[in-house]
């Protein structure tokens, strides 16, 4: 089965928002906000309803799409499609919730090695400003097994 869920992060170059995870699915990891959909809501939209919820921010303009990633666990079926996003500008500032604290990181000291063991190979294209396409598939302990990943021109 294939699950949807949605990942955005907020890019003010030099710098980019990441929270640490407090619970649940990747506690203890930094990454960017984001989840499952709810039932019937698009994928924008749960993207910007995780991002109010995760760490109190308003996206201002249009979420940027950057990146579409599939995950799989080695001889399992399942899948968990992960659909990257770009926000550069918001309103609020950042606010600490029961699921993630936030900080901000220069990109020159990302902590990759506190993150999911994916992040290493897409986010610098991220970071670059590119749009990717990806594949990665993960042993018990999640770290990388095998991974494809290219820049794509367009996205779905
Ligand atoms: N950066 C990142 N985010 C993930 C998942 C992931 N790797 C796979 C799970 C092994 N890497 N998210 C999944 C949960 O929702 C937020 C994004």
């Amino acid at each position: 089965m294939k699950k949807i869920l949605t990942l955005t992060l907020i890019h003010q170059p030099p710098r980019i928002l990441l929270g640490m995870k407090k619970r649940g699915f990747g506690a203890g990891r930094w990454n960017g906000f984001g989840g499952k959909l709810n039932p019937g809501e698009d994928i924008v939209a749960a993207a910007k309803r995780e991002i109010k919820e995760e760490v109190g921010l308003e996206i201002l303009g249009d979420l940027k799409k950057a990146g579409i990633i599939d995950f799989s666990w080695a001889g399992k079926p399942d899948v968990l499609q992960v659909h990257v996003f770009r926000a550069e500008k918001f309103s609020g500032e950042p606010v600490e919730s029961e699921e993630m604290k936030p900080q901000w990181f220069n990109v020159d000291r990302i902590p990759f090695d506190k993150m999911w063991s994916d992040d290493i190979h897409w986010l610098p294209l991220f970071l670059a400003g590119k749009t990717f396409r990806g594949r990665f598939v993960f042993d018990e302990s999640d770290n990388t097994l095998e991974h494809a990943l290219k820049e794509t021109d367009l996205l779905e």
